[in-house]
């Protein structure tokens, strides 16, 4: 945690903070975990928000984390809704960054409902049948909405490449019997194996508190850091 961000990592946290993005004080998860910060995707709303997003997911498409060379994909996905303007913004971003890779990818994502007149179909934009396909996401807890995502996206013919988040939050998998104190595998590794993709994101919890060491919010890193402990991974 104690590492030091990266400028275009540190330049979205700071966004996401400054855009009342990220916020700090007691919020039930989808999961019933009770936490002390949460991240709202659907709050980048503003251009400027939404550029700071669409730059942050490019750059870590294009820089691949720190390892390696960047992923290769035709598609972005976006699941509905959240998704949705932050895989278009991603794609967009990416061709005005390097025009001559990414002018001719494309973006898709599904809808909630099918619809069954018109042009029919569960997919809006590109069609998956054949084509490597990155997720583009707004949070992995559980990972389950990441499930659902890949499955679908699977059901039309698109072979998932990867993952990526905007959001890492480095927890378990929830405990069938409910209990939080029982050891559990972490929610992206588990996503990792299942599937033998890459799971990305620009910010895991342990860079949001390495970024907000020395910023005088000492109570909200000490509540994360306890949060974290709570839930973090056996593996
Ligand atoms: P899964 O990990 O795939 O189940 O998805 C977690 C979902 O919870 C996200 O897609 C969000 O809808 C929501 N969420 C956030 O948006 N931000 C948070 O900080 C935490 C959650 C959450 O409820 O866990």
């Amino acid at each position: 945690a104690t590492t030091k961000l990266s400028p275009y990592k540190a330049e979205f946290l700071k966004a996401a903070i400054e855009g009342g993005v990220l916020k700090f004080g007691s919020f039930e998860l989808k999961s019933k975990r009770t936490s002390p910060y949460f991240f709202n995707a659907g709050d980048f709303y503003r251009a400027d928000l939404l550029r700071a997003i669409s730059t942050a997911y490019a750059k870590t498409i294009i820089e691949n984390g720190s390892s390696s060379s960047p992923i290769e994909f035709d598609i972005i996905f976006g699941p509905a809704y959240k998704g949705i303007p932050l895989a278009t913004a991603t794609v967009d971003k990416l061709a005005d960054l390097d025009p001559e890779k990414y002018e001719k990818k494309c973006y898709s994502f599904d809808r909630k409902e099918a619809k069954d007149h018109g042009e029919g179909g569960n997919i809006v934009g590109a069609p998956l049948k054949g084509k490597r396909v990155l997720i583009v996401d707004d949070v992995v807890t559980a990972g389950t909405a990441k499930r659902e995502a890949i499955g679908k996206i699977r059901k039309e013919g698109g072979i998932v490449v990867g993952i990526l988040v905007a959001l890492d939050r480095m927890e378990k998998l929830p405990a069938p019997s409910g209990d939080d104190s029982t050891p559990m595998p972490s929610a992206i590794g588990e996503i990792r194996k299942e599937y033998g993709i890459p799971v990305l994101s620009i910010l895991t919890l342990d860079d949001i508190i390495g970024g907000l060491k020395g910023t005088g919010v000492d109570d909200d890193i000490k509540r994360m850091e306890e949060y974290k402990a709570k839930y973090k991974a056996s593996d």
